[in-house]
């Protein structure tokens, strides 16, 4: 189910990724009830309601266990999901190769073609972290994404910085289509004066 095209749907599925530790569960608590919950890995799923402005539809938000006994279980959720959001922990730069091949074997299922990809950056509190300019470069998502509408968000889901641009951004890439949002770059591009290229560039690194 996408919410491409579509004016005001009730409500659509966001499926919450990303390997053990990253700070899934973290951040959707966070976001639901501005709180800083104590977790457990998670066995099995979370799943929550999140709900946005009228225009928008609410967001049905599964975060699904990331450890490596349960990643074989995602592929169970990509039916009807609109938008994907990716959480890397940004700090721990030992498992950024582990999630980049995780994220990649996730973007080639058939079923998640086309559909919106925001990756969360997160942990960006703890000193050492990397950027999401690097990250963006480490996890290869310039040449992974061609043909989808992404965008990379740096967030602390222990302060909660970012993690309402980063879920206002899924909403934005799943409700428009992606020449639009390519329309949208190119004109913000010619107010600064820049080429589309570059813009590309300051997307990834914003
Ligand atoms: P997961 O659901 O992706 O498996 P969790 O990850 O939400 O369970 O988080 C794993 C650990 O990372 C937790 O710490 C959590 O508090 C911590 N964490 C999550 N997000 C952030 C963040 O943005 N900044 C910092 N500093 N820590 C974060 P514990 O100690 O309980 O394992
Ligand atoms: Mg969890």
């Amino acid at each position: 189910m996408g919410v491409h095209g579509s004016k005001r749907q009730k409500q659509a599925q966001v499926l919450l990724l990303g390997l053990d530790g990253s700070g899934k569960t973290t951040l959707l608590y966070k976001l639901k009830y501005n709180e800083n919950v104590m977790t457990v890995p998670t066995v099995g799923f979370n799943v929550e309601t999140l709900e946005t402005d009228r225009s928008s539809p609410s967001l049905t938000v599964w975060d699904v266990g990331g450890q490596k006994r349960m990643r074989p279980h995602w592929k169970h959720h990509y039916t009807d999901t609109a938008g994907l959001v990716f959480v890397v922990d940004s700090w721990d730069q030992r498992r950024l190769d582990e999630a980049r091949k995780e994220l990649h074997r996730v973007l080639r299922y058939e079923s998640l073609g086309g559909i919106p990809l925001v990756v969360l950056a997160n942990k960006q509190d703890l000193h050492g972290s990397v950027s999401p300019e690097v990250l963006c470069r480490k996890l290869d998502l310039g040449a992974m994404c061609e043909g989808r509408a992404w965008f990379i968000q740096p967030c602390s889901a222990a302060t909660g910085m970012g993690l309402e641009e980063g879920f206002r951004r899924i909403i934005y890439l799943m409700k428009t289509p992606i020449k639009q949002t390519q329309e949208d770059i190119k004109v913000k591009m010619r107010s600064k004066g820049l080429s589309f290229t570059a813009m590309k560039v300051l997307i990834c690194s914003r």
